[in-house]
């Protein structure tokens, strides 16, 4: 049985290919800075975007047709495993992720939801093990149910703190099974809707608290994953807790959790807070904390998470500059959180959607190259700073200087020249590299 039976695997055939079922930018096998784009970039499938979603919005019904739906829920959820290992064979893809909703039906009960997740997970052991797709993170969804209204360890309920500690334990036994590298934590719930009835602090403290348990159940079932925390400042939650880069490192620090947690960023994510991403991954790498990606892209047209396939060469041309410089994401990698927009319905939108992905970030990652590769950012910054290398701004940055004597050096050179920026010109240079 094949769900894509027209389609073969797709294979690198360059810019000039008619077959829209091929690679024209993403060859994984070709080396760029002495490693291939496979290992520069560890991409990974979402389970949710690609197998659950199912084209409804606010206004409309689902409108995605898939082949993949049986007689029961569980056996939709079977089919679902090998429908989306054929697309991470045919897309030569090598790592997934999930939340726990999205592989197995929740049942009626949480022993229910944790027996059908058991079985479920060993048809995915299996399918594993027969291809060598590997689990990049996985996750527990502790925001679509009712239960979780007022969050999750940010309740006020606390029989939901436990029901997310079970969530959480249960996340980390599967993560243990299939090899998990990674283990995200995003807080869509833990925020809140107006500060009339909430302990902010209080909250706060509750979720470091499930974060530390799940430091010791990771080394109590010798099993530690990297833990990642994934921001954003709003939607579901108005406000929610981990609502940037800057924001998360801030709770990491005050709770100690350094060195067992890093950041999942997402770019959709990035410029809800107001940031690009390239900031946002600035930040992390500045605190050696960039764990892993989120790719996709917002609409600059609306203000919510419309998790689009990036296809900006601009935007992932930056994230590239980032990723580089941080010597690589892993074991993080590059998660496609992107869903097809609703009028590319059709199954095969799904390996369209992200050979488009993939093919952007190819052309990402082959001009961030050649801008290093001519210092074009190197160059200019080192022009900028040149002040603090030799003289009075050498003498700053050695600490050698103080009030007094910056004081005494004012008054003696009290009009500093400014040089121009000159950013036009910079950002017409740019140009030439990304086409
Ligand atoms: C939602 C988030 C979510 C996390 C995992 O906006 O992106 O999908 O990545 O829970
Ligand atoms: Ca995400
Ligand atoms: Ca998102």
């Amino acid at each position: 049985m094949t769900y894509f039976p027209n389609v073969t695997k797709i294979k690198f055939e360059g810019k000039d290919t008619t077959n829209d079922f091929a690679f024209r930018h993403y060859n994984p096998e070709e080396v760029v800075e002495g490693k291939t784009m496979r290992e520069h970039f560890r991409f990974a499938l979402a389970y949710w975007h690609t197998m659950t979603q199912d084209g409804s919005d606010p206004f409309g019904a689902p409108v995605n047709q898939r082949s993949w739906f049986g007689e029961t829920e569980m056996e939709t959820a079977h089919n679902r495993v090998d429908a989306f290992f054929e697309i991470l064979e045919k897309l030569d893809v090598d790592y997934f992720c999930f939340h726990d909703v999205d592989i197995a039906p929740a049942g009626e009960s949480l022993e229910e939801f944790f027996a059908n997740l058991d079985e479920i997970t060993d048809h995915i052991k299996e399918k594993m093990d027969e291809t060598g797709k590997k689990l990049l993170w996985n996750t527990a969804n502790m925001f679509s149910h009712p239960r979780f209204n007022n969050g999750a360890a940010s309740s006020n309920n606390a029989e939901v703190f436990a029901y997310a500690a079970a969530q959480v334990k249960k996340g980390l036994d599967l993560s243990k099974k299939l090899g998990g590298e990674n283990y995200v934590f995003w807080g869509g719930r833990e925020g809140y809707e107006t500060l009339l009835n909430t302990d902010m602090k209080f909250e706060q403290d509750n979720i470091a608290r499930l974060f530390k348990m799940a430091i010791a159940y990771g080394e109590k079932i010798g099993h530690k994953p990297q833990f990642l925390i994934e921001p954003k400042p709003k939607e579901p939650s108005k406000h929610q807790y981990d609502f940037d880069a800057a924001t998360t490192m801030s709770f990491i620090l005050k709770h100690g959790l350094e060195g067992d947690f890093k950041l999942n960023l997402e770019a959709n994510h990035a410029t809800l807070a107001g940031h690009t991403f390239e900031h946002e991954l600035n930040v992390a790498r500045n605190f050696d904390s960039l764990g892993s990606i989120d790719a996709n892209q917002g609409d600059m047209l609306l203000g919510w998470d419309t998790d689009e396939f990036p296809t900006n060469i601009y935007d992932t041309t930056f994230t590239m500059l980032e990723i580089l410089a941080n010597d690589g994401l892993a074991p993080g990698g590059i998660n496609f959180d992107a869903k097809v927009r609703r009028s590319s319905f059709a199954m095969e939108d799904l390996l369209l959607a992200h050979i488009a992905g993939m093919d952007t970030f190819a052309r990402g990652l082959k001009a961030a190259a050649k801008l290093r590769e001519d210092r074009f950012f190197e160059d200019l910054k080192e022009k900028r700073y040149a002040s603090y290398k030799e003289g009075i701004g050498a003498n700053i940055i050695a600490d050698k200087e103080d009030f007094e004597s910056l004081t005494e050096y004012a008054l003696k050179n009290d009009n500093p020249q400014l040089e121009s920026s000159h950013i036009e010109l910079v950002k017409s240079k740019l140009n030439d590299y990304l086409v």
